[in-house]
């Protein structure tokens, strides 16, 4: 955990958050700015910049819950994006999947989607 890091501080419950998901090694809350309705972020709990700062397991689990989040859902067209680096447009360096339901998905999220 970082003392200075946002994610690490959304974990630790000092910053908060609407958390979908969370278990030893995974945190996963609705995205502050989404770009679609139920945008997601799932995070490691070990905190670590990039894909390559985390360890083996802890990314298998990130992807099975963000394989998870997605049925649970009930989205069957989303993007799952995950960036490295500011000139790959990452902002927060506190790795982070990103499940992103199309606009035009209905399923699950309870509401009318306009149809463009
Ligand atoms: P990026 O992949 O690092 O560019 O994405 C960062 C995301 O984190 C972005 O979609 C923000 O809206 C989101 N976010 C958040 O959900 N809560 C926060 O407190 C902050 C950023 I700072």
């Amino acid at each position: 955990m970082s003392g200075v890091c946002i994610f690490c501080k959304i974990i630790r419950g000092e910053i908060p958050s609407m958390k979908i998901f969370e278990s030893e090694k995974t945190y996963a809350f609705l995205d502050i700015g989404p770009l679609s309705r139920g945008h997601s972020l799932i995070i490691p709990k070990h905190h670590g910049a990039k894909l390559h700062d985390i360890p083996d397991d802890q990314l298998s689990e990130l992807l099975a819950v963000t394989k998870k989040i997605a049925l649970a859902q009930g989205v069957e067209n989303y993007n799952v994006l995950q960036n490295n680096g500011r000139i790959a447009h990452q902002e927060v360096d506190h790795v982070h999947f990103h499940l992103i339901p199309k606009p035009n998905e209905t399923q699950g999220l309870g509401i009318e989607w306009p149809t463009q």
